[in-house]
């Protein structure tokens, strides 16, 4: 059995996620590296969209798995991967809250924070920039109040264990956290400082980000 994740050359982009999940298991796997802002047409030839996550996954029985959505791709390592529950728990309630997150993270939290960086950052300097980052941000801040409240006297979002939704959600909150837009919300940036800090987590959104990403 093989894994193959498509990635790209920042260590940050929503691939972050699926590498994460897999270090936390201790699975192996292999990265292809997109340039994304070059030329991606090779890439195309493997996935349309062009975008980071993908994951081809040969099987034993010779059946090829090709999917792309980060989320997906989180459960469907949970399913295939993680055969003792380590981070999509058995019991159906607290499941069932992990879901709520991940869904939560990629629905709302990543176009909110998304929008924050990549204003800040790709296009810093350009017309609407500032403005539309604003209007991110503020989008951010009405989000954040659910997300407090979950961590109000708990280390992650379900059931004082780590789950893929953390995983999901660390990757978002880094994007945040590297713009300086964590700053006013102290218990979000300190899960994202505790999550982050992890080996598995610390080795893959502490590789060094090319230069034109790192926000000024
Ligand atoms: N909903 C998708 C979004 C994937 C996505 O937008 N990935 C970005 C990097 S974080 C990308 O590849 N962008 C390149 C492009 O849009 O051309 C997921 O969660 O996997």
């Amino acid at each position: 059995m093989t894994i193959l994740i498509y990635r790209s050359q920042f260590p940050f982009t929503r691939d972050a996620r699926v590498r994460c999940m897999l270090e936390e298991l201790g699975v192996p796997y292999e990265t292809a590296m997109v340039h994304l802002l070059g030329d991606t047409s090779a890439f195309q030839k493997v996935h349309p969209r062009g975008k980071v996550p993908f994951l081809v996954e040969d099987d034993r029985q010779g059946e090829r798995l090709a999917i792309s959505e980060s989320g997906a791709i989180l459960l469907h390592l949970a399913e295939k991967h993680d055969v003792e529950g380590k981070l999509l728990p058995r019991n159906s309630l607290e499941r069932a809250r992990v879901y709520q997150w991940l869904f939560h993270t990629v629905t709302e939290i990543d176009p909110a924070l998304g929008g924050v960086f990549a204003n800040k950052v790709f296009f810093k300097g350009k017309e609407g920039a500032e403005e539309a980052a604003r209007a991110s941000e503020a989008i951010f801040a009405k989000l954040t109040g659910f997300l407090e409240a979950a961590l109000d006297g708990h280390e992650f979002l379900v059931g004082d264990k780590l789950s893929l939704a953390d995983l999901a959600l660390v990757v978002t909150l880094d994007w945040g956290a590297r713009v300086g837009a964590l700053t006013s919300y102290p218990r979000i940036a300190a899960y994202h400082a505790r999550l982050a800090s992890r080996p598995a987590i610390a080795k893959v959104l502490g590789e060094a980000a090319p230069k034109s990403t790192v926000a000024a």
